[in-house]
């Protein structure tokens, strides 16, 4: 059997203010550095034993990565990194209040924004200061694979290259992979594994440091997938993030 890990980072400092990231580089929170060490003892604890991993440009997922791998004791394990498994990016969205949007634009529409499979938030201005292209960490990346905005199947439209070419072939020579990135862009890969349907998508909300485990046979195909923990717990962090597009 073959397995790969998905891990969203711990809470970062704009998921505790609920603020829309993207592609925004925050840090993790204290307690995302407690949940992502968390997650890795009960990761040494179920016996797993990454070969590799693989995790975005954006520190709170690189940080998560560190944090999972040092209490694994896998430090040495081979790392890459791609702009490919940063999160959807959020537009002009990005430095909002999710609750205050939904005060404002109402819960729908934040819901749209969100969740929805092919609606993209306004892009942010050629002229904006978080345009990725005056970014030094994207130079390599060409100017017109570089967003100002997202939707869910633009998301998956760069991800996808990169599963399909470097992630999932790994599986045919190692055993097991981490992959620790981000909500949606985590959301993207679940949808491509599980076939789930355009419409079904929106209902997916991935909580913070919870490994999702995907099993596969040795011919490579799906056999199982579920997330390590407390059902009832995991439940209850969904809906957390569910309702943080809500008004207060
Ligand atoms: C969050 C996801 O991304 O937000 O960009 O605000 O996983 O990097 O914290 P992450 C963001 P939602 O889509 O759940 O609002």
């Amino acid at each position: 059997m073959k397995r790969i890990v998905l891990l969203r980072h711990g809470e970062s400092t704009w998921n505790k203010e609920n603020r829309f990231t993207g592609w925004t580089d925050v840090d993790l929170t204290e307690k995302g550095i407690a949940d992502a060490h968390k997650a890795g003892e009960l990761m040494k604890e179920e016996g797993f034993h990454f070969d590799k991993a693989y995790t975005s440009f954006l520190k709170r997922a690189v940080k998560t990565l560190n944090c999972v791998l040092d209490k694994m004791d896998l430090d040495w394990i081979p790392i890459e990194k791609s702009w490919r498994l940063n999160e959807k990016h959020y537009g002009s969205l990005q430095g909002l209040n999710k609750s205050e949007t939904a005060s404002k634009y109402g819960e729908e529409q934040v819901l749209i924004w969100r969740r929805s499979f092919d609606v993209a938030p306004h892009a942010l201005e050629e002229s904006d200061s978080r345009n990725p292209i005056r970014e030094p960490r994207y130079k390599k990346v060409p100017d017109c694979d570089l967003p100002r905005t997202e939707s869910l199947k633009d998301t998956i439209e760069r991800i996808l290259p990169y599963w399909k070419c470097i992630i999932f072939p790994t599986l045919t020579t190692e055993d097991e992979l981490l992959v620790v990135a981000h909500g949606n862009s985590l959301r993207g890969i679940i949808k491509y594994l599980k076939n789930i349907p355009d419409e079904e998508i929106v209902h997916l909300n991935l909580p913070t440091a919870v490994p999702y485990v995907f099993e596969f046979d040795d011919k490579l195909n799906l056999k199982n997938d579920y997330f390590l923990g407390d059902p009832e717990e995991i439940k209850k962090l969904m809906e957390a993030v569910a309702n943080q597009g809500k008004k207060k």
